[in-house]
């Protein structure tokens, strides 16, 4: 949850990019690092590369600058779909006030998508079972490959989206959709935190 000092009227969020291992969520962090101003972000820090394993998640600090009379900052966590994260995971997404949900278009990689997409409702679930609604939106990732081995948008949706939240087609590698997709879920949790808390 955010952190709030009314006071100084800080708010701080948490916003992970989750999804299947190698879809492009550390290239999604590098590409948004390397679209905000320096004196904006902090450093992309990777965390747990012991053992041998891809990190247990990248962290990438944002300063958003005054949002409806906030200053606001962002905490953005990369974390993956595997299981040597998964106390990690369950930690950080349950303390996320918005999430990426990163699949990647390429057909063969379907069913790591749907099954990364479970096991993200499943960690969302508080202890008791409860599902908290967190607002998403998904990023459907290395869209710059050729287009004969890619899924369409409207397939990937019918699998992985039925709700219908907001989807930004994107590639990392070129730049494309990145930073469209992290206003995106900003602009939803913030419109939440305004209906939550009128007049603040
Ligand atoms: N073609 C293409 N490749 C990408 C894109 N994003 C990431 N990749 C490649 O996918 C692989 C996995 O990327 P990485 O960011 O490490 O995935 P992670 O495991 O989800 O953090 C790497 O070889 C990247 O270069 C993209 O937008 N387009
Ligand atoms: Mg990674």
């Amino acid at each position: 949850m955010a952190r709030i000092d009314a006071e100084r009227r800080d708010l701080t969020l948490t916003v992970v990019v989750y999804g299947a291992p190698q879809v492009g969520k550390t290239t999604i962090l590098h590409c948004i690092q390397d679209r905000v101003t320096p004196e904006k972000r902090g450093p992309l820090v990777p965390f747990g590369t012991d053992f041998g394993v891809a990190p247990m998640l990248d962290w990438l600090p944002l300063e958003l600058g005054v949002i409806g009379g906030w200053r606001t900052s962002v905490n953005l966590y990369a974390i993956p779909d595997q299981r040597h994260a998964d106390a990690t995971r369950r930690l950080i997404l349950a303390d996320a006030d918005g999430v990426m949900f990163a699949a990647d278009t390429q057909a063969g990689r379907l069913a790591e998508n749907v099954s990364a997409m479970r096991s993200l409702r499943d960690n969302l679930d508080d202890p008791d079972g409860r599902s908290r609604a967190v607002p998403i939106v998904y990023l459907y990732t290395k869209c710059d490959l050729p287009e004969e081995l890619q899924l369409p948008r409207e397939a990937l949706n019918l699998e992985l989206n039925p709700s219908a939240h907001p989807d930004f087609a994107c590639s990392a590698l070129k730049g494309e959709g990145v930073l469209e997709a992290l206003h995106g879920v900003i602009s939803i949790v913030m419109r939440q935190y305004a209906s939550q808390r009128p007049g603040a």
